[in-house]
């Protein structure tokens, strides 16, 4: 099928709808908002404030020495296109107007550099195309089609499976070792792109990544952590639903619900039952995921981190609601810890394993989604406790810190783009009214990049 073409102008309805409260949900709105919403307001705003005074143009603010960095030899202005949409929703007008020139006077592909593509993909694509469809300039989805072409070259691997890095001028390829997040996590963006364009390049090449990745699981539907995108053969072979696997299986629910593809969600169902026979694990009374053999089943590593704890919110997405609940409960747990959420912990021992806090969003994330389709009070409060831990330990002068160790508290000179992306607007969305966004409506890319469903109107 060739999708249309979507005018500017009923993109700017549809958001505007979506987005908008309409003049009849203004008294709930007062009933359902949290006043906390306007504190992770001015903390996103002191964050932005510490990029824009040192790191204007640059990558990645660095809050300690406090001054810029980029990920590669030019700037990419990582910060700024993946907080834009985080701004459009706190309705931050005059630090919209001031993005949007640094980005189109600033902003080039045409670069000589060889780039992680997940990265690139997750942060930059999803956030050009989400700016878009919120903004409506269509100078976004000019540059967002124009990375979109460049990070084509990844697909041209023997089996369809992406390789890791592509140079943006000129298509090299690199890197044939690489695992099921960074080749599953395409469809939600690449997918909006032929939706917006009409050329159904992106989206064919995006699923059949995912389905060359699916018909290697193994016999008891798991998939491992690293395999070659040349050979297909699988290399490292321990299954669990940890960073380097994670959004492949976020990716398939999404897929499915972005552009109503049966095929994609029949490929959920069946993972995320093989994930739930396997490697959920109970520990007195607890419900953890661990880490087992992709052949055997057995879990090998009672371990779970950071990273894990996006699959609450797959898994209310799906509508798997006590499942989700539970693990959440876990993945407080963690956080309580020490007060803020290691990285990585062996649930069984009660152990921390790596000690650093990367200001990352996952949990925070969960809690939004339990909060949004639940509405009890109790996942705000748990939100009131992350907010205060991130104020506690993570904030500086001007701007906010990853923690070396969540135990010494020792903060480490680095502030990534997805905390203004993703950590501050979840927990934003948290205690904003939940009619803010319609999760009917709308599928968050991996970044929490929104991007818009549309029905009646498939991609294939
Ligand atoms: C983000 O870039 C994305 O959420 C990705 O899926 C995982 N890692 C970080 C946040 O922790």
């Amino acid at each position: 099928m060739n999708p249309l073409k979507i005018s500017k102008l009923t993109l700017i309805g549809f958001f505007t709808l979506s987005l908008l409260f309409s003049v009849s949900c203004q008294k709930q709105r007062v009933v359902n908002r949290d006043a906390l919403a306007d504190s992770v307001k001015t903390e996103f705003l002191h964050a932005w404030n510490g990029y824009k005074k040192y790191a204007w143009g640059t990558d990645d603010f660095k809050p300690l020495s406090k001054q810029g960095h980029n990920w590669y030899a030019h700037s990419l202005l990582m910060t700024p296109v993946d907080a834009f949409d985080t701004m459009v929703l706190m309705g931050l007008s005059a630090e919209i107007s001031e993005v949007k020139k640094l980005i189109f006077s600033r902003l080039s592909f045409d670069r000589d550099i060889s780039v992680k593509a997940f990265e690139i993909n997750i942060r930059l694509l999803g956030g050009l195309l989400s700016a878009y469809q919120l903004d409506g300039d269509q100078r976004f989805l000019n540059l967002a089609r124009d990375l979109g072409n460049r990070l084509l070259p990844v697909f041209d691997s023997p089996t369809g499976l992406p390789y890791m890095f592509v140079n943006l001028k000129t298509g090299k390829t690199s890197g044939a070792v690489s695992n099921p997040a960074e080749i599953g996590t395409y469809i939600v963006e690449f997918g909006t792109l032929t939706r917006l364009t009409g050329d159904s390049v992106y989206f064919k090449k995006a699923k059949k990544a995912l389905k060359e990745l699916y018909v290697r699981r193994s016999a008891l539907g798991l998939v491992g952590t690293t395999i070659n995108v040349e050979t297909g053969a699988w290399i490292d072979r321990s299954s669990h639903i940890g960073g380097m696997i994670d959004s492949y299986y976020e990716y398939l629910l999404k897929g499915a619900l972005l552009f109503d593809d049966a095929e994609l969600r029949q490929m959920w169902k069946t993972s995320v039952q093989s994930v739930n026979t396997h490697l959920a694990d109970e520990v007195d009374g607890n419900l953890w995921y661990g880490r087992a053999n992709m052949d055997s089943g057995k879990i090998q590593k009672t371990w779970f981190g950071a990273l894990d704890a996006f699959f609450p919110a797959v898994l209310a997405l799906d509508g798997q609601m006590n499942r989700a609940r539970r693990l959440l409960d876990s993945c407080f747990k963690m956080w309580r810890l020490k007060g803020i959420e290691p990285e990585l912990i062996d649930y069984k021992k009660t152990e921390i394993l790596s000690p650093e806090y990367a200001l990352r969003p996952e949990v925070i994330e969960s809690t939004y989604y339990l909060f949004y389709f639940t509405g009890e009070h109790k996942y705000r409060e748990m939100g009131r406790v992350y907010f205060k831990s991130l104020k506690k330990y993570c904030r500086t002068d001007e701007g906010y810190a990853a923690l070396k160790s969540v135990v010494t508290k020792e903060k480490a000179d680095r502030m990534e783009s997805f905390f203004l992306a993703e950590t501050l607007k979840y927990l934003y969305l948290l205690f904003e009214d939940p009619s803010k966004i319609d999760l009917k409506k709308t599928v968050f890319n991996t970044e929490a990049h929104p991007m818009f469903i549309k029905t009646g109107r498939t991609v294939q």
